[in-house]
């Protein structure tokens, strides 16, 4: 049996997706997510115009062979738009080799090492009170884990906290339709520097010390700012602060280190394991951040997972509302398999998301299952994603008080 065609899907069922189709010579079909918030139309570029010609007539059940002939049959190696590609095609033909084999994607790796996934939610509000609302409400849902981001005063909208208004939120989407260019938002990481570990200190008053509680600094700190801010709010037992420098300098993580014992993750913006090299082998981080979906896929993501094993660290796979619930039924896979599994992150898609892609994983008490349907469990409705265009979005710019572009 052999590729008979390759086809991509771009929809936008209240923000974009790219879904990639593999179908066999016997009609198999098997699906894969190549969504790049913001960027979309790169990754839908470099597969029609460039890999699937090379795919087609290719022999499906090869992935190892497959993953090699395009990542270094590339020359041109990682990249997010390359890797996502990467990562498509070898969801897609992982989709096809369980569904031909009749299992669940988790059996073909090594089978369930647990019972469900542990996840967590975003909790945001613009002031305490909202949070306070926010993590009462995922509580109520069964959630055991949140991450929690807040509003800082004097700063306006800022990354992670639902413009929306205070609640439990499933449609938080920070990439805006805002026309021609990104809006822009306003930091500054003095004042949240001396905000935040407040924060944390009435959370851990009002919900005691059960709840996992998690941060993400989205790069917007100096090594030594992230060191004093991993420092202030060890007593507060964080699960992990997230991205606290920027990603490409991993030699940052190094000072954060010396300071402080609060758990690092870090990794959602990286495509190959080589981002992580030093990371790893120097036991700078606990957890890795990286999407299936822009990590070259499942092959690339377990060996990566493999790897960080060794050095006891763990997995906290990236699960935005910007990956599909092709990429996030990847994940939890992956998640039920492996043995070095830490936490996952859950953003419900919204109705009409869930309308265009059919999923089979479920939610209960906190934890989620990829469910038992050969393959990944999840089908694209291609009628449905027909009827939402695609619309042009981008992540927002962040500029420092005095107007200096700064990390968003
Ligand atoms: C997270 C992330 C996201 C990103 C988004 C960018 O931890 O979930 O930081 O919220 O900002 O994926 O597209
Ligand atoms: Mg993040």
């Amino acid at each position: 049996m052999s590729i008979a065609s390759v086809d991509v899907t771009v929809t936008s069922p209240g923000r974009n997706f790219v879904t990639l189709k593999i179908t066999t010579s016997d009609g198999v079909v098997g699906w894969g997510d190549a969504t790049l918030n913001g960027r979309e139309l790169s990754v839908a570029s470099y597969l029609s115009d460039h890999l699937a010609s090379m795919l087609i007539g290719r022999d499906e059940d090869r992935i190892e062979d497959t993953w090699q002939y395009l990542y270094r049959g590339a020359y041109w190696r990682r990249g997010p738009v390359t890797m996502a590609a990467i990562a498509a095609v070898d969801m897609a033909l992982w989709d096809i080799k369980a569904k031909k084999a009749g299992m669940p994607l988790y059996q073909l790796l090594g089978g369930a090492s647990r019972d469900g996934v542990r996840v967590y939610a975003h909790a945001s509000g613009t002031d305490f009170e909202a949070l306070s609302n926010a993590i009462t409400g995922y509580r109520e849902l069964g959630f055991t884990a949140v991450r929690v981001q807040t509003g800082v005063p004097g700063l306006g909208q800022i990354y992670g906290v639902s413009a929306a208004g205070p609640g439990v939120r499933y449609d938080y989407e920070p990439a805006k339709r805002s026309g021609d260019r990104p809006a822009e938002e306003t930091w500054d990481t003095r004042q949240y520097l001396n905000h935040m570990p407040g924060i944390f200190s009435k959370i851990r008053e009002e919900f005691g010390t059960d709840l996992r509680i998690l941060h993400d600094g989205h790069h917007r700190m100096s090594p030594i700012e992230a060191a004093r801010f991993a420092k202030d709010v060890e007593p507060y037992d964080l699960f992990w602060l997230e991205d606290a420098t920027p990603g490409e300098d991993q030699t940052a993580l190094r000072l954060i280190r010396q300071h402080s014992t609060t758990p690092l993750a870090i990794g959602e913006v990286f495509n190959t394991v080589y981002d992580y090299q030093t990371l790893i082998t120097e036991r700078l981080i606990d957890y890795v951040r990286s999407a299936v979906t822009h990590t070259g896929g499942i092959t690339a993501m377990k060996k990566l997972l493999d790897f960080a094993a060794i050095y006891g660290i763990r997995s906290g796979i990236h699960g935005p509302t910007d990956i599909s619930p092709v990429g996030m039924a990847a994940a939890l896979h992956l998640d039920l398999a492996i043995h070095n599994f830490g936490i996952q992150e859950y953003m419900p898609h919204n109705e009409q998301t869930l309308e265009v892609f059919q999923t089979s994983f479920t939610f209960d008490k906190g934890f989620l299952h990829p469910g038992d349907q050969p393959g990944l469990g999840v089908e694209l409705d291609e009628e449905a994603a027909g009827a939402f265009e695609y619309t042009k979005a981008y992540l927002p710019v962040n500029r420092l008080l005095d107007g200096t572009v700064h990390d968003w």
